[in-house]
Order: C-alpha cells, then sequence, then structure tokens
C-alpha cells in the first residue's frame, strides 16, 4: 500500500504568512505555542527566521493531556537545549501568569532603552504564533482573562492578524495558525494530524487512525521511562488486545466490534478519543527518538 503524503497549504495560510511577516517589524516578543502532545513535530521549522534576533518565549500548551513524566523529559531536554518553556493548559487558565510575566518583562528592558534616547514608554508587543489550532487564542483569551479573540475546536478559526491590548504594558497578536509550504517531515505531518493541528482536508481519517494506532503499538514496545505513557492504553479502551497484530488489522477488527465493520467510523472514533483525553494522557514522541528495532516495525507495518 502507497501511502499519499500529507500535504497542505491553503490560500488562506499563505495570506496570512504574509502578513505576519510584514507585522513582524512592530513587533518585540515572539510567544511560539507548540502542542505538549508532540514538542518537536508542532515546531514550525521557520519559527527562527521569524524570530530573528528578537526574545523567544516557548510555551508549550495542552499540558493537561499528558502525563508529568513525559512533560519533565520534555522540559529537561529543551532546557538542556537552552529554552526555558513555559508550560500552560489554556483550556483551563494553568500557567498564565508566568507568560504574560515574561512577556512584561521583555517590554521593560524596551522601554529603559526608549526612556534613554527620550522617548515615551509604550506597552510591549507580542506576536502568538504556531500551527493551526494549537490554543494561541485560547491563550489569548486566558491572558485577557475574557473571551476577546475567537477560539474553537478545529484548526484553522483565527483567519486575521488581530491586535489585542492585554493591559497598558502589553499589547498581543493573535495570528491564524501556519503551516510550512511543503510538509517534507511526513512524520511529523502524521502527529500534527492526529493531535488536529492541521486541517482535516489534508488528509484521510483511516489512515491517520492507523497511524495513532501504530505510534501508540511502538510507543508501548520501545523501551521508555515508566509513567511515560499509560499501559495498554488500546486494549483498555477497546478491549481488544494490540500485540501482535498490525494497525490495519486493529482498526479493521475494532470496526466490526464497534462500528459493524465501517472503518471510518472506527477511525474517527479513535481520532476523538484521543483528541479529548479519553484514551488517557499521552506524549507521541520521547525527546529523543525512540529506538523500534526493524524487525518489530515491518511486523507492525508491513508497507513500509
Ligand atoms: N485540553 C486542552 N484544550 C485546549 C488547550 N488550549 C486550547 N484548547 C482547545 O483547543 C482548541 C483550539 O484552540 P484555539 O485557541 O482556537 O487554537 P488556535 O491555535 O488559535 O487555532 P487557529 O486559530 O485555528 O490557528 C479549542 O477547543 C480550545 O478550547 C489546552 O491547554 N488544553
Ligand atoms: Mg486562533
Amino acid at each position: 500500500m502507497s501511502t499519499p503524503p500529507i500535504q497542505w497549504y491553503p490560500g488562506h495560510i499563505a495570506k496570512a504568512e504574509k502578513a505576519l511577516v510584514e507585522q513582524l517589524k512592530k513587533v518585540d516578543v515572539v510567544l511560539e505555542v507548540r502542542d505538549a502532545r508532540i514538542p518537536r513535530s508542532s515546531h514550525h521549522p521557520q519559527t527562527q527566521q521569524w524570530v530573528g534576533d528578537k526574545p523567544h518565549v516557548l510555551v508549550l500548551n495542552r499540558i493537561d493531556l499528558v502525563t508529568p513524566v513525559s512533560h519533565q523529559l520534555w522540559l529537561d531536554a529543551l532546557k538542556a537545549e537552552g529554552q526555558v518553556p513555559y508550560c500552560t493548559d489554556a483550556q483551563h487558565g494553568k500557567g498564565i501568569k508566568a507568560v504574560i510575566k515574561a512577556a512584561e518583562k521583555v517590554g521593560v528592558s524596551i522601554n529603559q532603552r526608549r526612556r534613554d534616547r527620550g522617548m515615551r514608554p509604550r506597552p510591549v508587543r507580542a506576536v502568538v504564533l504556531g500551527f493551526p489550532n494549537v490554543g494561541k487564542s485560547a491563550l489569548i483569551n486566558r491572558l485577557l482573562k475574557r473571551r476577546m479573540v475567537e477560539s474553537a475546536r478545529r484548526p484553522g478559526v483565527t483567519r486575521q492578524l488581530r491586535w489585542v491590548r492585554v493591559s497598558q504594558d502589553l499589547d498581543l497578536l493573535d495570528t491564524p495558525g501556519v503551516l510550512p509550504a511543503k510538509l517534507n517531515d511526513q512524520e511529523a505531518a502524521y502527529k500534527l494530524a492526529i493531535c488536529d493541528d492541521i486541517g482535516t482536508a489534508a488528509y484521510d481519517n483511516q489512515l491517520v487512525a492507523i497511524a495513532l494506532i501504530n505510534l501508540l503499538q511502538q510507543l508501548s514496545n520501545c523501551e521508555r521511562p515508566s509513567g511515560f505513557i499509560p499501559d495498554d492504553i488500546l486494549a483498555t479502551r477497546y478491549q481488544l488486545n494490540p500485540a501482535a497484530i498490525t494497525a490495519e488489522d486493529y482498526l479493521a477488527k475494532a470496526a466490526l466490534q464497534k462500528h459493524q465493520g465501517n472503518l471510518e467510523r472506527m477511525a474517527h472514533h479513535i481520532l476523538t478519543d484521543f483528541r479529548k483525553g479519553s484514551l488517557g494522557k499521552i506524549t507521541l514522541e520521547l525527546p529523543h527518538v525512540c529506538e523500534v528495532s526493524s524487525q518489530d516495525r515491518k511486523h507492525r507495518n508491513p508497507s513500509g
């Protein structure tokens, strides 16, 4: 079976990216929002180019959907690379104050420089950027303590760049989620699809559900710290053991048990379970690439 690549770059994203580059000239600090379930795959490859030499605040959002063990592993790995991520749950308003403080801190030094040059102080200008649906607008609403910008459970909600004033010290720019024009890393593209961080028009639900089953099988088999992900996720949720069976067969068997063999409904079922956290708290990638033996990979994914 040859799998069609995930590829999606709709007009509104191309337009948004152009507008974003234009607005970057006015911006003092970049808040990059990533999905804590896929901290590597939800890092846009162009981020460094957009950040330039501005201060960069890294936010790992959706920490409510990952285990403390996996979260700590990622914190340690990112710190080792010289990054200190701020961790948020924008759904429930956790970790928000620290993000405001980090952005305002940048403003203090900017305004000191302005005063030194005889200029009046102004609010610090921060842009919030990242892949679609990672929670940028939800985070902004939490920072504002009210629902000022649209935020909903699907990618592609924010269509226009919009400045909002958080306080006399901070202005924020909400941006539409951006995607690379070409998704060269297809493993990352599948993870983005699994996490709903990419438009649904980009992929086939069944293939993405199979990729999720495959990843969960791999994560259960590879060497990982205890507590990284829950044990027997699939067996517990669907009363169907995923051992010694391909991901394709697992989807087909589960579909027979739950949806009279309807693969599309089963694919939707499992993806929704994952996205809502009904499979448990799950990080889909380790900071260091998980070693699965080629024998095991072949057995699990006969096509690849
Ligand atoms: N569980 C959980 N859900 C979150 C969190 N943050 C945001 N969400 C939900 O994720 C969905 C997407 O949030 P948005 O704020 O619209 O995401 P966005 O990045 O602005 O998306 P686009 O504008 O489409 O790029 C919404 O249903 C939010 O309620 C979080 O920390 N945890
Ligand atoms: Mg948005």
